[in-house]
């Protein structure tokens, strides 16, 4: 039974209480702020106005010249600080994430969990931004590449991360010397300011070296990422969200020559091959395609199933779906919370019309609206099962929707995973060496991310992170992205007395 609960409501302002914001609601007007547990409106939060955006990005290019000359460990003590403050916070922040996006507790705290851990990898970061020496052809000349810091850094958030990923550009453009401006989802305001209070923390015991406005907080709708975008102060633009966003992002930082990490749709695969290991793929596929209710960008969405297996396998993904928790996410015993919110459900209702009219078998996908009333949204995982890849299978649903084909062929299932727009994330599910190489093989995923024996969702911070075609190209977390929050210069220096030209020009006077 589900324990006695407070309202969403009191359970939220007692967190936010806790985590040092007490009063964040306007009277009226500004941006509501809601939770999907009971799709109900907690409270208006302030809209920051056209004047407090140009101030805010006016004192982030000011707040630049500072921080760019405090040496690169001491902008990961700040870091580390960072990281510590989360640590103490992680059970309240964790809860509100919990509370603003739905998703459950123990997804709530690994998401701040993830924050943490890239603190740690950026502190770790901050004494290795290594450049490199290199052989130069002319003689007494040394030749070296640094990494600068690069400039006031955007970052365009969604909700279904609402503070991961704000932490993945955050730790890592600190310590490479660059201030942050953040615009939040408008769907997870309040997880964003909780976010800038505990920082706030952090800068306190810091002190004086780091400029107040280093972190700053845009809360709004999409004219203040237009704005970001284009505002040419701003050399660097990561945005997470859908294709669509990505679509009108890009050209703009293209045009005055930003830089841009994107982190767009995904239409993530696995493929289940015949000598899996069924008991390790079904809680695999159970996790990446019905966790954080099918809203994270690398949600499985599509699974290939060999044919010889398929009788044995869908009966238990079958009964995985009919049987899963789904409810209340504070009730510790669910699995699968609310989606986002009711335009989330219609979204999801209309890909599965367009699946019945292929002639696809739909279990589950059926509004349960008796769990939070009417303006909630709880829905059963839909398993879809396809003849072939068709209609909305082709493209991104943010909801949970897992559509199934079988295939004969490895390289006809690995042409069908590949044939999509998005090439986020990728699985293959096999005991067969063969098969895992190929998979990883040029002439297999196309995909940024592409696992074995692993599903789609999950990545640890040590990769990077990001995909490939319509999912934008971006990277960020571990591996070299920070490169991406610096820029390099070429250095030559000639020690001698004379002039040596490159490619042996001769100019004599
Ligand atoms: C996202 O859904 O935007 O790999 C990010 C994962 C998480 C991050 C997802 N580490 O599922």
């Amino acid at each position: 039974m589900a324990p006695t609960v407070l309202s969403v409501r009191d359970d939220l302002l007692a967190v936010l209480e806790r985590l040092g914001i007490p009063a964040p609601f306007t009277g009226e007007g500004g941006v509501p702020a809601r939770s999907p547990i009971d799709g109900l409106t907690i409270g208006h939060l302030h809209e920051t106005t056209d004047a407090e955006a140009e101030a805010a990005i006016g004192r982030a290019a000011e707040v630049f010249l500072a921080w760019r000359r405090v040496p690169a460990p001491r902008r990961g003590e700040l870091v580390r600080l960072l990281g510590e403050e989360l640590r103490a916070a992680k059970a309240d922040l964790g809860r509100l994430v919990m509370l603003e996006t739905g998703k459950i507790l123990s997804e709530g705290l690994g998401e701040v969990q993830e924050m943490i851990d890239i603190c740690d990898f950026a502190v770790g970061l901050s004494r290795q931004l290594h450049g490199l020496t290199i052989a130069t052809e002319r003689p007494d000349h040394r030749m070296m590449e640094v990494w600068h810091p690069l400039g006031p850094c955007g970052v365009i958030t969604a909700f279904n991360f609402p503070v991961a990923v704000w932490s993945w550009n955050a730790a890592l453009a600190l310590v490479c010397g660059d201030p942050v401006l953040w615009k939040p989802s408008e769907k997870t305001p309040l997880t964003a300011l909780a976010v800038q209070a505990i920082a706030g923390r952090a800068l306190k015991r810091f002190g004086a070296e780091a400029p107040e406005g280093l972190l700053q907080v845009l809360i709004g709708g999409r004219s203040l990422g237009e704005r970001l975008a284009a505002d040419p102060r701003i050399p660097l633009v990561s945005a997470t969200g859908s294709t669509a966003m990505g679509r009108q992002v890009a050209p703009v930082l293209a045009a005055r020559f930003a830089r841009a990490i994107l982190e767009l749709g995904g239409n993530n695969a696995a493929i289940v091959a015949a000598s899996a290991d069924l008991d390790l793929a079904l809680r695999a596929v159970a996790f990446a395609a019905m966790g954080t209710a099918g809203q994270r960008c690398t949600t499985l969405r599509r699974l290939f199933v060999q044919e010889s297996i398929y009788d044995a396998f869908l009966p238990r993904l079958r009964t995985a779906y009919a049987s899963v928790r789904i409810g209340d996410p504070r009730d510790p015993a669910t699995l699968v919370g609310p989606l986002i919110d009711l335009s989330a459900a219609d979204g999801m209702a209309r890909a599965l019309d367009e699946a019945r009219a292929l002639g696809a078998t739909i279990q589950g996908g059926e509004r349960l609206s008796d769990i939070r009333g009417d303006a909630a949204a709880y829905l059963r995982p839909a398993l879809v099962e396809m003849r072939t890849q068709a209609g909305p299978m082709l493209r991104e649903t943010f909801a949970p929707i897992l559509y199934v084909v079988p295939y004969r062929e490895l390289d006809e299932a690995i042409a069908a995973q590949n044939a999509v727009a998005a090439g986020l994330s990728s699985s293959i599910f096999t005991r067969d060496l063969s098969e895992a190489e190929i998979f990883l093989s040029v002439a297999g995923s196309d995909c940024g991310i592409a696992n074995v024996n692993i599903g789609p969702s999950g990545a640890e911070i040590g990769g990077a992170f990001g995909g490939e075609k319509a999912t934008g190209g971006g990277r960020e977390a571990g591996s070299d992205s920070w490169k991406a929050y610096m820029r390099r210069a070429t250095n030559t220096i000639n020690y001698g007395k004379s002039l040596p030209l490159a490619q042996g020009v001769s100019f004599e006077l």
